[in-house]
């Protein structure tokens, strides 16, 4: 299978990102043809310091690199460094109503999040996306759940696109986690954590030690005192489950069992244990890698004459189909 995925390098990667996303790209890598990417061209579409940007590419690269992603097995890159993403974007925004951007849920909350910057780019978003899926042939694309409906949109524009231009895309579909495609926020359960959102309801993946301990302990958790999953009656308690659960690799209901006459405390202690185990690893080989910036650039380069040769075959095409050629 072709795969395709990114993070926008908009801060420090979280293990939302990880759980939903990364953790699943290391294991994929194994058995498919896999293609991950630094989406810089959608991190400017919300408000960014450009001193920071060049920064957070690397650091992202980094986290790639730490969480495990080989770059023998993955081809790993920079989005802008191949123009034909933005090429493709602008040729499938000829095909796709407003209507529909204009619907999309992150459209609408990332609206309400920067109402000083709601910008032609990020209502585009979903068609750079499609750009980005499509421009790989790509099969399957590993999102977490907030993604999902824009890979639904991409799907639509390939249909759309094949039937007016004749078959030229393949239809992706979307990879969901099965149990960590929304980690929510330690301090308001009912949001999902988020590299911009409130910091301290947000574990970030190289979180040291005793960052790890504080933001657990104050995380948020219901009334009652039972560790039981129930995502509508107990959040906070069900989010914290979760995670220990994907950390630990025991399903939840053992985990409600172990912790059957112990208080939130005991778990919450115990959490922070296998946090900071599963997570001191990471934290090294990120180490160990942020002082290698030139193999990590090396990287990024033999990924984009990797990713370029199919980039190009592809636009070729589109352009050709399109009459445009
Ligand atoms: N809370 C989450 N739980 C599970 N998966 C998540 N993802 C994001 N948040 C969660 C998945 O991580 C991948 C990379 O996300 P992104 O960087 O492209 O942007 P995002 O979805 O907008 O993530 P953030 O962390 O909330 O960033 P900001 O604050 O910049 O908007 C995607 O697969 C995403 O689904």
């Amino acid at each position: 299978m072709r795969i395709f995925s990114g993070v926008r390098p908009t801060g420090d990667v979280h293990i939302g990102n990880y759980l939903g996303a990364i953790k699943q790209w290391v294991k994929l890598q194994e058995k498919n043809e896999c293609i991950f990417c630094i989406v810089d061209l959608h991190a400017i579409t919300t408000p960014y310091k450009k001193e920071q940007l060049q920064k957070n590419i690397l650091e992202t690269t980094v986290t790639y690199l730490a969480a495990g992603l080989n770059p023998e097995k993955s081809i790993i890159f920079v989005q802008s460094q191949i123009k034909e993403h933005s090429e493709l974007a602008w040729l499938l925004g000829t095909i796709i109503p407003v209507g529909e951007l204009q619907r999309m849920t992150q459209f609408k909350e990332k609206t309400k999040k920067h109402p000083k910057y709601v910008n032609a780019g990020l209502l585009n978003y979903p068609v750079l996306m499609a750009a980005d899926i499509l421009l790989y042939q790509t099969q399957l694309v590993p999102v977490g759940k907030d993604q999902q409906q824009h890979v639904e949109l991409t799907r639509t524009i390939a249909r759309r696109f094949n039937q007016q231009f004749g078959k030229t895309f393949k239809l992706p579909q979307t990879l969901l986690s099965k149990t960590g495609a929304k980690i929510m926020s330690l301090q308001n359960p009912t949001k999902k954590m988020s590299k911009t959102g409130n910091p301290r309801g947000c574990i970030g993946l190289f979180d040291k030690p005793g960052i790890i301990k504080s933001k657990v302990m104050a995380a948020v958790t219901d009334t009652g005192k039972e560790i039981v999953y129930n995502p509508q009656k107990k959040p906070g308690i069900s989010n914290l489950l979760t995670i220990y659960s994907l950390f630990s690799e025991k399903p939840i209901k053992q985990l409600e069992t172990e912790f059957k006459d112990q208080d939130y405390v005991d778990f919450k202690e115990s959490l922070v244990k296998v946090l900071i185990k599963s997570l001191e690893p990471l934290r090294q080989k990120r180490k160990e890698l942020l002082d290698r910036e030139v193999y990590v650039n090396e990287i990024l380069n033999q990924g984009k004459r990797k990713a370029e040769i199919i980039a190009q075959s592809t636009i070729k095409e589109v352009k050709k189909n399109m009459g445009l050629l």
